[in-house]
C-alpha cells in the first residue's frame, strides 16, 4: 500500500529530461541535400525558404559551452519548391568561429558564462565580446542577414548560406556597434507611403542606456535613424511597433560587472533581478519630432514580445513574462535544468493610456509558452491569432513540446504536441497569399530524441489539431535554435 501511495505522489511529466538533453547536442557536419524521407505531402503553393538560427556548437573540441545563448550561430536553410524541399546548414563564419575551429580550443569568453580554459587568471581582464551571430536571420533590401544582439550582423549567401562578411547597412554601423536581433517589419509604414520597412534597434547599456531605432527601406537603406537615453541599465532583447511607436520593456535589473571584469563569470551572469522595483515601458514615437514617455508597471522579466497595437491614445501590447530573470549560476550545467523548479513564461496583455500615463495588465494565456509569432500583415495592427512554442500540460514549467494557437477574440485554443519524445522550436507563421488571418501553415522544427534527429513539421494554421499536414525527416537533428524567418523571394 505504501508503495502505491509513493508511486503515485511521484510528478508525471510528458517529457524525460534525458530525451530533452539529446536536442543540445552540437551538430559539427555541414549538409546540403534534397528531402526525400517525407510523411504527408509537402503543399505545392507552399514556395520559398525558412531560414533558421541558433547554436549549433555547444562545445568546441569537447569543451562545453555554459549556456546555450553562448554557441556559435548555424544557419539551416530549408527550400519549398513545387513540392519538394531542399535542406542546408552552414555556420556563420564569424571571426571567433574560425579562429577557435583553427585552434582547437575556446579562445573567448562568452556572454554567458563560457571561459576560456585556465581559470579566472586566464579570463580576468579579457573584456572583448565574441560575436557569435546565432539569433536570428533576416532577408532583407537583398540581403541575408544573420543576428546578435551586442554587435553587427554578418551577411550571408542567401543561396550557399557562405557567409560573406560582417555588414555595415551600407555605412550606418562602425564595426562591432550592436544592431538586435529582433526587427520587426512594417508591413505598411505610414510614412513611407505605405511601403513596407524594416524597424530595428541597438541598446548601448551603462549608467545610462541609449536605445537607437533605425528603420530600413525595401532596398535596406537606413533611411530613419534617432537615438534616445533612458535611465539606468538596460537589456532589451526585443522591443514591439505600432503605426507610431517603438516600445521596449526595461526589465528591472542591476549589473555589476565586477566579477565578469575579475574573470569569475561572463557579462550576463552579472546581471540581478529587483523584484521590488517597477519594469518601465519606453515608449518611443517613431516620427522624431514627438516625445518619448516612460511608464512604470509591475515587476517581471520579458524576453519577447507578440505584438502590440494602437486604439487612439491606447496602446496593447502582448509579452511573454516571466516572474524573474532567469540567472545563470557559474558552477552550474544548463542541462541540468529543474523545469519543476522555475516558473514558467505565461502570455499577458498590457494596456498603456499614454495620456494617464497608467498600465494595467491581464494574464492571456497561463501555459508556459515562448516564442510568439504571427501573420506578417498584422504587425503592429490589431491581430486575432499568435501562435507559439508551449509546455505540453496546461499548468507548471516545462520544455516547449508543442505548438499553441490562441484566438484572441474568441479566447479559443488550438494545441498540437509532440510529446513525449518531440521537442519545438519557434513556429513560423507561411501566409497563403488573400487568405483570412489565419489562412496558411506553421512551420517548425521539432527534435524527435526517438531517433535523435529533427524533422520539419508543416501544419495548417486554421486547424493544428487535425495533425501534420507533413513531417519532413532530415537526416541528422538541428539543435534548439532561436529565431528564424520566411522568405518567398
Ligand atoms: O553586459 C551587458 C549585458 C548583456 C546580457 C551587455 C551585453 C550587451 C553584452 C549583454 C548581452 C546580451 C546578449 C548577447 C543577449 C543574447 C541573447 C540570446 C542569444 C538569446 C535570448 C533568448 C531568449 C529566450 C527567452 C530563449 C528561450 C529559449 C527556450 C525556451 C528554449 O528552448
Ligand atoms: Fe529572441
Amino acid at each position: 500500500m505504501q508503495l502505491h501511495e509513493r508511486a503515485s505522489t511521484v510528478p508525471t511529466h510528458s517529457y524525460q529530461r534525458q530525451d530533452w538533453q539529446g536536442g543540445y547536442e552540437s551538430l559539427k557536419t555541414e549538409y546540403d541535400y534534397w528531402i526525400d524521407d517525407i510523411e504527408g505531402q509537402i503543399p505545392p503553393d507552399l514556395q520559398g525558404t525558412l531560414f533558421r538560427n541558433g547554436p549549433g556548437l555547444l562545445d568546441v573540441n569537447g569543451d562545453a559551452v555554459h549556456h546555450p545563448f553562448d554557441g556559435d550561430g548555424m544557419i539551416s536553410a530549408i527550400a519549398f519548391e513545387n513540392g519538394r524541399a531542399h535542406f542546408r546548414n552552414r555556420f556563420v563564419r564569424t571571426a571567433a568561429y574560425v579562429e577557435e575551429q583553427q585552434a582547437g580550443k575556446i579562445l573567448y569568453r562568452g556572454v554567458f558564462g563560457t571561459q576560456k580554459p585556465g581559470g579566472w587568471l586566464a579570463n580576468a581582464f579579457d573584456l572583448r565580446l565574441k560575436n557569435i551571430a546565432n539569433t536570428n536571420v533576416v532577408y532583407w533590401g537583398g540581403k541575408l542577414l544573420a543576428l546578435w544582439e551586442a554587435a553587427d550582423p554578418h551577411r550571408l549567401d542567401p543561396a550557399t548560406l557562405e557567409t560573406l562578411g560582417k555588414d555595415s547597412l551600407n555605412g550606418i554601423l562602425a564595426d562591432g556597434e550592436a544592431f538586435a536581433a529582433h526587427p520587426r517589419i512594417d508591413p505598411r509604414c505610414n510614412q513611407d507611403g505605405g511601403a513596407p520597412c524594416m524597424v530595428n534597434f541597438s541598446i548601448k547599456p551603462g549608467l545610462s542606456s541609449t536605445i537607437t531605432i533605425f528603420e530600413l527601406d525595401p532596398a535596406g537603406n537606413v533611411i530613419r535613424q534617432h537615438a534616445h537615453n533612458v535611465p539606468g541599465f538596460a537589456f532589451i532583447h526585443d522591443f514591439a511597433i505600432t503605426e507610431n511607436y517603438c516600445i521596449f520593456f526595461q526589465n528591472p535589473i542591476a549589473f555589476n560587472p565586477l566579477p565578469f571584469v575579475f574573470g569569475l563569470r561572463g557579462a550576463g551572469e552579472c546581471i540581478k533581478f529587483q523584484p521590488n522595483q517597477p519594469t518601465r515601458i519606453v515608449v518611443i514615437p517613431r516620427h522624431k519630432s514627438r516625445q518619448v514617455q516612460i511608464l512604470e508597471t509591475q515587476s517581471g522579466f520579458v524576453f519577447h514580445h507578440a505584438n502590440a497595437f494602437e486604439q487612439g491614445d491606447e496602446i496593447f501590447i502582448d509579452s511573454i513574462c516571466y516572474e524573474s530573470f532567469p540567472e545563470v549560476e557559474a558552477g552550474s550545467n544548463f542541462k541540468q535544468v529543474e523545469f519543476d523548479a522555475l516558473k514558467p513564461g505565461q502570455l499577458w496583455r498590457f494596456h498603456l493610456n499614454l495620456q494617464q500615463q497608467s498600465v494595467s495588465r491581464k494574464l492571456i494565456e497561463p501555459r508556459c509558452c515562448e516564442f510568439p509569432t504571427m501573420h506578417p500583415e498584422k504587425v503592429g495592427r490589431f491581430c486575432r491569432y499568435l501562435y507559439m512554442g508551449a509546455a505540453h500540460t496546461a499548468s507548471g514549467n516545462a520544455p516547449l513540446q508543442a505548438i499553441l494557437k490562441v484566438d484572441l477574440e474568441s479566447e479559443h485554443r488550438q494545441v498540437w504536441s509532440a510529446a513525449p519524445r518531440g521537442f519545438v522550436s519557434e513556429p513560423i507563421f507561411v501566409e497563403r497569399p488573400d487568405g483570412d488571418e489565419d489562412d496558411g501553415w506553421i512551420l517548425a522544427l521539432v527534435y524527435d530524441a526517438t531517433h535523435h534527429r529533427s524533422d520539419v513539421v508543416i501544419l495548417d494554421a486554421r486547424d493544428l489539431e487535425q495533425g501534420a499536414i507533413a513531417r519532413l525527416h532530415l537526416k541528422h537533428h538541428i539543435p534548439y535554435g532561436l529565431h528564424g524567418s520566411f522568405t518567398s523571394e
